[in-house]
């Protein structure tokens, strides 16, 4: 320590100061781990994951087509949605995430501003090995914003805070740099994931999404009812939870305004918030019943750029690939993994279905001495919450629709277009031998 008689010049103090602040800056930007090496290494696992991760995600800001006008109180002719800021045949700003496994290091950094909504699906079986890699590309439109990401699992129980991806008790990361996350699953069920930084903005801005663990029960056959099962929802025991398809319908919520203000630099007052659009798997109804990006053998397929291929017919819809269109064969069962990522509670219903709820936040309801599984018509939950319900799909000889949709008239419209959007797909039931047996979730294969 220096000791000086004389007291400090304005000059000096200024000097000393800004020093001080630049030390700061550069411990906050520049954590010193992952300054070191760009990632945690993971060499004291003791199954020792391979250094390839199983899925490599990009964080990034991008922009989604969403149907209909918000306009701007006050103005003529000036709209929230559509932005007049966003690309050729979008509308709307969003944060998101990007799923870049395999990709090269330039296809990867090409994906700035290319999130997708909802955030890629993923799964992972109970008691594997699982490591994901987190990188952040930055936001294209707010330089400005020097935002860290992170991965959070919700309702994983994390043996070690720093793969919690909550930064207040673990860390974050930082523009250009990226982290490894370990998980080894013990629960299975459906989950969801965010980014935990600045999370009221960023999770409402895009970067949510839904992953799930399947049963170790999965792959044994189980007769139930007659039919036998090689896939469940959990290890029941005796193939009650038994499917033939699954789908995964992750609802959220856009308010046009916070998602105008993020890209034209105003700052949102959260305490406005409402919802304008209500968002199934990244989009509104009807375009939820539109064909996975690419096909349905490779739903998530992308380009040289690293770009993802648009269903065919709708390129606006190049970044929202998860289609919410659920069909099923005659007498089959279906397993519909809901999750609310939306701000509100919501009421789901399938007029002349029921569904079975086996499953709630990634426990089965059911025990050793005790049966909570129950029969519905409607299922309300609320915000943060998942489900797994099955449905019996009933016998039939000519195609037969029925819907799942949120019963909240509110949540059952664009804004500005009259008629039904928003929380609404269709479950659409076919004759025996119309459709191929599903690999992936959320596909409607052809034989
Ligand atoms: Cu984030």
């Amino acid at each position: 320590m220096l000791i000086r008689r004389s007291k400090l010049t304005r000059r000096e103090f200024l000097k000393w100061s800004s020093g001080l602040m630049a030390g700061v800056l550069a411990s906050r930007v520049f954590r010193r781990p992952l300054a070191k090496s760009g990632e945690i290494a993971l060499a004291a696992s003791p199954s020792a994951p391979s250094a390839v991760p199983d899925i490599h995600l990009a964080a990034t800001d991008g922009w989604i087509y969403l149907p209909g006008q918000v306009p701007i109180p006050g103005t003529s002719g000036q709209y929230y949605n559509p932005d007049p800021w966003a690309p050729d045949g979008l509308t709307t700003y969003m944060f998101g995430f990007r799923n870049v496994t395999g990709m090269t290091t330039q296809q990867m950094f090409s994906q700035k501003m290319h999130s997708q909504a909802s955030a890629p699906l993923w799964w992972v079986n109970e008691l594997q090995d699982y490591r994901l890699r987190l990188s952040n590309l930055g936001l294209q439109m707010r330089p400005d914003l020097i935002d860290e990401h992170t991965v959070h699992w919700h309702g994983f129980r994390n043996a070690w805070p720093v793969f919690d991806g909550e930064p207040h008790s673990s860390l974050a990361v930082p523009i250009g740099r990226s982290l490894d996350l370990f998980y080894k699953p013990r629960d299975p069920g459906s989950y969801m994931y965010h980014c935990h930084f600045e999370e009221t903005e960023h999770v409402h801005m895009g970067m949510t999404g839904m992953v799930f663990v399947r049963p170790a029960q999965d792959g044994n056959p189980y007769t139930h009812n007659g039919r036998t099962f090689t896939k469940f929802a959990y290890n029941d025991g005796d193939g009650s939870t038994g499917y033939d398809r699954e789908f995964t319908i992750t609802l959220t919520d856009v308010w046009a305004e916070a998602h105008w203000d993020d890209a034209h630099v105003q700052l949102p007052d959260w305490t406005s918030f409402r919802a304008d659009y209500n968002l199934m798997n990244g989009r509104v109804y009807p375009d939820t019943l539109a064909p996975n990006g690419n096909s349905e053998t490779n739903p998530w397929a992308y380009d040289a750029n690293g770009y993802l291929i648009p269903p065919p017919g709708r390129p606006e819809l190049q970044w929202q690939p998860l289609s919410s269109l659920i069909e099923g064969e005659s007498g089959e069962r279906i397993l519909i993994r809901l999750v609310n990522l939306s701000f509100f509670t919501h009421t789901m219903s399938t007029p002349g279905l029921k569904m079975r709820v086996v499953g709630k936040d990634a426990t089965f309801l059911r025990s050793a001495t005790a049966d909570f599984t129950f029969e519905t018509s409607h299922y309300i939950f609320g915000t943060g919450e998942t489900a797994d319900i099955i449905i019996q799909l009933p016998t039939v000889s000519t195609t037969t629709k029925y819907l799942l949709h949120n019963r909240d008239l509110r949540r059952l419209k664009n804004p500005g277009i009259n008629g039904l959007g928003g929380h609404m797909t269709e479950i659409r039931v076919h004759p025996t031998g119309t459709l191929a047996p599903q690999t992936i979730p959320n596909t409607n294969p052809r034989p």
